[in-house]
């Protein structure tokens, strides 16, 4: 018969509790009703719980002091590139340099409330929560930063609950809080619905009859969570 010394087995145990909660965080997949059906929440990263835009600004105009930018509050459409490309061509590149650069994901500020938000939902019961981000193609720095960043603000447990997808239709959950307007992807019917986080690029977008909106995390997303639990 094996026997295992403590300092072996000791690992093995967050391990196994860990695949205790996967296996409760599938049987909500299955749509089980009734009291152990658990809420699977996805929560988008830039513009969500991490400053993109704010961090943006700050660094393009130390970087490029002399060149015209775009206030917060004249920002439109989702793609900071083409709003700069539109205030004159070459400024889109110059845009993209920003978010290029070693220490641009890491260095971001959280949004108010969003890590406290984040926290809180995880404490809930019969809740999953999920940190769901699209990271750059060009990968020298962001996906790492990416990480770091969910590590120094939510720890490092949260990195079992971090997903990098450019295609998130695919990602099963139930909400997906997203200051992206159109998130669109292989999979035509995503099962989450799209609660959009306002941002300084989409609270000019007319009101939709059909989707919910998260105007900041001093909103209601307590309200959100126990609407779907229903
Ligand atoms: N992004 C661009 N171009 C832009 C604005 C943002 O590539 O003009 C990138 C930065 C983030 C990603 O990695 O898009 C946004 O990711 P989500 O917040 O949608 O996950
Ligand atoms: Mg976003």
């Amino acid at each position: 018969m094996k026997t295992f010394k403590a300092g072996i087995a000791m690992p093995l145990l967050p391990r196994a509790l860990r695949a205790l909660k996967a296996d409760a965080a599938w049987r909500r997949c299955s749509d089980a009703p009734g009291a152990d059906r658990r809420l699977r929440v996805l929560v988008d990263m830039d513009g969500v719980i991490a400053d993109f835009e704010g961090g943006f600004l700050r660094k393009y105009r130390a970087r490029y002091p002399r060149e015209p930018y775009v206030a917060l509050r004249e920002r439109r459409g989702f793609w900071v590139s083409s709003q700069y490309g539109q205030l004159r061509s070459d400024l889109c590149e110059k845009a993209i340099s920003i978010w290029q650069s070693k220490n641009f994901f890491l260095e971001l500020d959280p949004l108010p409330g969003g890590i406290e938000a984040v926290k809180e939902m995880d404490k809930m019961e019969n809740t999953d929560v999920f940190i769901c981000t699209s990271p750059i193609k060009h990968y020298d720095h962001c996906p790492y930063e990416k990480y770091a960043w969910i590590e120094k603000h939510l720890g490092f447990d949260f990195l079992e609950r971090t997903i990098l997808t450019r295609d998130k239709t695919v990602v099963c959950g139930d909400i997906l809080f997203d200051d992206k307007p159109d998130i669109i992807g292989v999979e035509p019917k995503p099962t989450w619905e799209h609660v959009l986080f306002t941002a300084c690029h989409n609270k000019h977008l007319p009101p939709c009859p059909t989707r919910r909106r998260l105007l900041s995390w001093a909103d209601d997303w307590r309200g959100i969570l126990a609407s779907k639990r229903r």
